[in-house]
């Protein structure tokens, strides 16, 4: 990349092995289920999370929105987290589309939801309230700064759920990176949830693309929602050659992210005016010190201007840098973004 692009890991462009695989694709008509590509990504997907089936969709937006339409009947509610991407990010499709109503617990700072919470934000059986129907949860938790959540409190929230009559959806558009975060197989992230999306256009490299996992039941559902949504696609092969790269290969360095993430955190943290905000996963989070001599916003715009560097101001009540690694942001880079916010600062 000819820029050095920190503003998400959704900037990643696709790798050399990607390009490749996407010219030589066997391609066919996905509507028809007769792309060899898309049927062998779905399949590997559903097999790699103990899924019974896979569907793929154009981004993690449509995936959860598909997700939650084929789980709710119009008029039902979900529970989700008050800073969750489903909530807060996603225009409101659950509302605006499907009818449903979020109910809004909070994020706790290490990205879960507080059961109590949960529980609470059940509606008794009245006919004066919608039905819940369903919980939320977010893997890796994008807004409490790339969280991973672990095995143990998903498998708790999975068996609350059952209990309650309730559905468990995971957004898991970063859950590989918790996979790699705790070291442990995506599978036992995904224990006990009836619905996993996850991205292939982000840690993962792909130009696009989600899957959504569940029962084979939800899953032709799923599809249905999809065409409504118009996210059928025709020779979808093109893009599912990249997705079976981002599944079978890139998956297996997302801790390079991981620690090219902690490097530079642990580079920017010597320079006066930087305060290190959080570092997980692939995530670094900074404020800029009341001493400094620019604001978030004139340190955002010089470091593009002079040397094209980009980062996010990013806003929730006090105003934060936020950054991502990805597979393009090496060593090398990190030297020289810790250089150059060096000399912007001084
Ligand atoms: N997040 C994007 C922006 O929309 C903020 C980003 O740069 O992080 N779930 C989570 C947890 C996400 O972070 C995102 C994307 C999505 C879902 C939606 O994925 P896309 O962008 O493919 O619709």
């Amino acid at each position: 990349m000819e820029y050095i692009d920190l503003r998400s890991d959704t900037v990643s462009h696709p790798t050399v092995a990607m390009r490749e695989a996407m010219a030589k694709a066997r391609v066919g008509d996905d509507v028809y289920r007769d792309d060899p590509t898309v049927n062998q990504l779905e399949a590997d997907a559903a097999e790699i999370f103990g899924m019974e089936a896979a569907v793929f969709v154009t981004s993690g937006t449509q995936g959860n929105l598909c997700a939650l339409m084929s789980h709710c009947q119009r008029g039902d509610s979900i529970i989700v987290g008050d800073l969750s991407h489903i909530y807060e990010f996603e225009q409101g499709g659950m509302a605006q589309i499907g009818g449903i109503l979020p109910r809004t617990v909070p994020v706790q700072a290490d990205g879960t939801l507080c059961l109590d919470d949960i529980e609470k934000a059940i509606y008794p059986d009245d006919e004066h309230k919608p039905v819940t129907r369903l919980i939320g949860l977010e893997n890796t938790h994008n807004a409490a700064g790339g969280m991973p959540i672990s095995a143990a409190y998903t498998t708790a929230v999975a068996e609350f759920a059952r209990n309650k009559g309730l559905i468990l959806h995971i957004d898991g558009a970063r859950i590989f990176n918790a996979a790699a975060a705790y070291g442990v197989d995506v599978k036992e992230l995904a224990a006990g949830a009836h619905s996993v999306t996850f991205c292939l256009s982000k840690g993962l490299c792909a130009p696009a693309g989600s899957i959504l996992m569940g029962s084979h039941d939800f899953i032709r559902r799923a599809r249905r929602a999809r065409k409504a949504l118009g996210g059928s696609l025709r020779q979808a092969g093109i893009l599912a050659a990249a997705g079976l790269i981002a599944l079978h290969e890139m998956k297996d360095r997302l801790h390079e992210d991981h620690e090219h993430a902690m490097l530079l955190a642990e580079g920017l943290s010597e320079i006066p005016d930087i305060n290190i905000e959080s570092q997980n996963t692939n995530f670094v989070v900074f404020s800029l010190s009341q001493r400094a001599k620019l604001s978030v916003d004139a340190f955002v715009g010089s470091l593009r201007a002079e040397y094209n560097i980009f980062m996010s101001p990013y806003s929730r009540g006090e105003k934060h840098v936020r950054m991502r690694t990805h597979y393009w942001i090496d060593k090398k880079v990190i030297e020289k973004v810790v250089a150059a916010v060096s000399s912007v600062l001084s």
